[in-house]
């Protein structure tokens, strides 16, 4: 259907270079206005009507904004932005004093990342809708959403790592949520962290890691059981096997010929890469037999406490390591087309797909094929005393011509696989059994990742898929030179898949989960209960309102209530003075928040939702009447509800009057 040139195959390579050539498929789609395929047929099948609810919800990441964004499927309604590695002014998320804590890391705090992939938590091998896991790809941190909130709950930061873009993967019960690092690094033993030598090193210093972090059953809490430390991969992407095969772990790796420059791996001169496969199960074995070492390691957990809403960042002290040398039978490498990206494997867990920016076919390795070889020994050699397989003996078969530039693939219920083609820019259906191509469709432009409800897992839903785009171009109103990216809902209940919809979303999405609506939604939480408020701060009672002062800090302990806030008329802060506004929201009811602004005022706002307690940190840099009110329309007389601090000059010690 289109013309593929080389010169588009080098353009794949380019993927995580940020290249925006288009390729002449692209190109002659942007001059072509009916290339949109979707009809009336398409709009009766994404029309939601006023007052009805979505069938699914989808949690996109936000890429480099940090955050979640939460949509509504079939229509494409965005429903919520969760912040996670971010600062959020709409909620005050990363600017109250109770969810600052949870921006901490070894390096400060950090309200920003690059958020890739979510994973929903799982029941045998199913999304059970309580949480849904994130990396933050740049300060390496791994972080826990609980979906009866949509809050971010727990953000753990891995030690050990840099670039944490191979994570986070749970296992088919979420016995562990693994997460491994995209760039190798010196590891120092000492504690001192990552150690500062000569880059040259490279070959023979520089390790990666897979964490894999322990989840409780019952809280959802997570902590760092052991890593498994790699001499000089760079691990990229991973899935898990499920059922028979799950307890393996597949990562893709890239760069194995250890070149430490991009100029080498350009040239790279081996045209196979690696798929390592791990054994979790042996791996925590061996860590508990007592062949992981404790090492010093100097990193941050931070969780928000359920009873006081307030995170505590604990800071922790060690980690224990494994290495693949010491544990024969844990880990083995099976060759894969050079560049290797994603890794998925099928519902049955059989079929693990490998899909290679720069190969021109799909290999599709077999989990019992893998078993047999690792039996009969039938090893090619071995790389730091982990064995390579022969790529033909672990190989179920090749995917042929199956377009440019293969990125990930997702499961459908009926067999097929369908995987997202960045360089020719379209969707590819084909038999998981027969490897046979058997559809395709363009999207626009430059697919990276796709999703189907349940697609990596072992219970996909067959009736839509999720399409991410990475250009946007002119498929929407222009709004500059910045666009957002698009999303494109495809119909895949038939042979042929038809496109329904189109929808921006922001920040840049790479990866998605769905999971049906009522899953989630029968747990949603609507309010917090006052008696339960045990945040230290909490004012219960209006008539326990009051003000405090203790040295240069003033305590403000306020409470909101339609329509009014106490107390309202604040005198006896000075200049300088660290102000603290405790504010209780009162209201006992579902959608009643409170917000709470000062002028003048160094942080964003307070939204507080019925029942809790936040609180605004104030520095006052100038004397004089200042205002503060309640920023979220909540009632007729929601722009009464406002009051005055009175702020005089430093040293004049006027009394704390309200
Ligand atoms: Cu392919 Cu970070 Cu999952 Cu983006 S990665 S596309
Ligand atoms: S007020 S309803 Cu500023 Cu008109 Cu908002
Ligand atoms: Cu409270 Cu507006």
């Amino acid at each position: 259907m289109k013309t593929l040139t080389t010169s588009a195959l080098t353009g794949a390579g380019c993927l995580l270079l940020g290249a925006l050539a288009l390729t002449n498929c692209q190109k002659s789609a942007l001059s072509n206005d009916s290339a949109i395929s979707a009809d009336g047929e398409a709009a009766k099948k994404v029309y939601v009507a006023p007052g009805k609810h979505d069938e699914y919800y989808a949690y996109l990441s936000g890429g480099f904004n940090g955050q979640v964004d939460v949509y509504g499927l079939p229509s494409g309604r965005l429903l919520k932005v969760i912040p996670v590695f971010s600062q959020n002014p709409e909620n005050g998320y990363g600017y109250n004093e109770e969810t600052k804590p949870m921006l901490q890391t070894s390096f400060g705090q950090i309200p920003w990342d690059d958020l890739h992939h979510p994973k929903l938590s799982r029941t045998n091998g199913k999304p059970d809708g309580r949480w849904l896991f994130v990396n933050g790809n740049n300060t390496p941190r791994i972080a826990r959403v609980d979906l009866s909130t949509f809050e971010t709950a727990e953000i753990i930061e891995i030690p050990n790592s840099a670039g944490q873009h191979c994570s986070p993967y749970p296992t088919d019960n979420n016995e562990y949520v693994v997460a491994g690092t995209r760039f190798a690094v010196p590891i120092a033993t000492d504690g001192s962290g990552i150690q500062d030598v000569p880059l040259d090193t490279y070959k023979d210093k520089f390790r990666a890691s897979l964490s894999f972090i322990k989840v409780n059953k019952e809280s959802g809490e997570m902590d760092i059981d052991f890593q498994i430390l790699v001499p000089g991969f760079d691990f990229d992407l991973a899935n898990g096997g499920k059922g028979p095969s799950a307890d393996w772990m597949f990562f893709t790796s890239y760069n194995t010929e250890k070149a430490g420059t991009l100029k080498e791996i350009g040239a790279s001169q081996n045209d196979k890469d690696y798929l390592a496969a791990i054994n979790w199960k042996k791996a925590a074995e061996y860590a508990r037999q007592g062949k992981a070492r404790e090492i010093p390691a100097n990193y941050y957990h931070n969780r928000m406490d359920e009873k006081t809403h307030t995170a505590v960042s604990t800071q922790m002290k060690s980690v224990r390591v494994l290495l693949p040398e010491d544990c024969p039978g844990m880990m083995y490498l099976i060759p894969v087309p050079k560049s290797p990206h994603g890794v998925d494997v099928d519902p049955t867990g059989e079929n693990i797909v490998v899909s290679g920016k720069l190969a021109a076919v799909i290999p599709v390795h077999s989990y019992t094929k893998m078993l047999e070889a690792i039996k009969n020994k039938s090893f090619d050699k071995d790389i730091n005393g982990i064995p390579v397989l022969k790529y033909e003996s672990v190989l179920a078969g090749e995917v042929q011509k199956p377009g440019l530039g293969p990125l990930h693939t997702e499961f459908d219920n009926k067999g097929n696989a369908y995987t997202s083609m960045f360089v020719s820019s379209e969707v590819v259906k084909w038999n998981v059994k027969s490897r046979e191509v058997l559809d395709r469709i363009p999207v626009y432009y430059s697919i990276g990742h796709l999703m189907i409800p349940g697609g990596d897992t072992q219970n996909p839903d067959g009736k839509y898929l999720l399409a991410m785009n990475k250009i946007t171009k002119d498929r929407y109103l222009p709004t500059g030179p910045e666009l957002a990216q698009t999303a494109q809902l495809i119909d895949i209940s038939g042979d042929k898949m038809k496109m329904l919809l189109d929808f921006p979303t922001f920040g840049e999405p790479h990866y998605a989960q769905a999971i049906k609506a009522d899953v989630v939604s029968k747990n949603s939480k609507k309010f917090y209960r006052l008696d339960e408020n045990k945040h230290p701060h909490a004012t219960t009672k209006e008539a326990d309102a009051r003000v405090e002062r203790k040295g240069n800090q003033v305590h403000v302990y306020m409470t909101a209530i339609r329509s009014h806030l106490a107390p309202d008329n604040i005198e006896g802060i000075q200049v300088g003075d660290e102000v603290y506004f405790h504010v209780t929201n009162l209201e006992q009811d579902w959608d009643v928040p409170h917000g709470f602004a000062v002028m003048g005022n160094q942080n964003a706002e307070l939204l507080v939702m019925p029942g809790q307690t936040r609180t605004l940190k104030w520095v006052p840099t100038k004397s004089g009447v200042t205002p503060f009110y309640c920023t979220d329309f909540c009632s007729a007389l929601h722009q009464e509800m406002q009051g005055y601090a009175r702020v005089s000059p430093k040293g004049t010690n006027t009394p704390i009057k309200f």
